[in-house]
């Protein structure tokens, strides 16, 4: 996986500056058996595998070098302006103050740069509602697991009420399972990248993903 994930990449990683270096015979070989690495001044990240993307850029799992704890890290593209990145950011500080586990929102851990990609360090979690529905035989979620997945929402979404912050991209992609075996139904809201104070909101504003958009109107 992280040699796919190379092979799409355009961020320099340590790996990239050896391969470069290595003689041209032995180069594929050598960059199967590479590891991509993040480097940030407190810690190395090693790239585990890729495990999505957007317009925004891509996630990773990675194995933080400085605790051994696997995180994903969000490398943000260049399309993001420098204000989105920094909105995101104050609205995930804000975040920080409060018991992820009990209100429902991925754990935010740290922000670093990797030359121009600002990269965002969050908790692992396992996979979202939408992938989950597709694994699912019947494609369907039953009403008694549906409950907890709109009470666990409606906890998060009462904080952000309080906050004055609105997600503004709720979907099944942004909802993510925490982990599908041994906790079945907990779940955690995702991407604050579309995230607004009510403040900076102004008339006229989109709130809502195209596609959701489109079905409901
Ligand atoms: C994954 C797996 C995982 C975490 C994420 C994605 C996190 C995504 C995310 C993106 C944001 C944000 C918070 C979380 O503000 O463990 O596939 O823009």
């Amino acid at each position: 996986m992280s040699s796919n994930y190379r092979d799409e990449s355009h961020y320099s990683t340590s790996s990239e500056e050896e391969e470069t270096s290595l003689p041209s015979s032995s180069t594929e070989e050598d960059a199967q058996v590479t590891q991509d690495v993040l480097s940030s001044p407190f810690s190395d990240y090693l790239i585990q595998s890729f495990l999505g993307e957007g317009t925004f850029g891509e996630v990773v799992k990675c194995v933080k070098s400085a605790t051994q704890e696997t995180v994903a890290v969000k490398i943000l593209n260049n399309n993001n302006s420098a204000d989105d990145v920094q909105n995101e950011v104050a609205i995930l500080r804000k975040l920080q103050a409060f018991d992820s586990d009990k209100f429902n929102f991925i754990r935010f851990i740290d922000m670093f740069n990797i030359g121009e990609h600002a990269c965002l360090e969050f908790e692992m979690l396992d996979m979202n509602l939408w992938d989950f529905l597709e694994k699912t035989p019947s494609h369907v979620l039953s009403v008694n697991e549906i409950r907890p997945i709109l009470h666990q929402m409606a906890t998060a979404l009462q904080l952000l009420r309080s906050l004055g912050i609105v997600h503004t991209d709720l979907k099944p992609d942004n909802i993510m399972l925490v982990d599908s075996v041994n906790k079945p139904f907990k779940i955690k809201i995702i991407d604050f990248g579309l995230a607004r104070y009510v403040s900076q909101i102004t008339s006229g504003s989109y709130m809502q993903s195209r596609h959701y958009r489109y079905l409901t109107s």
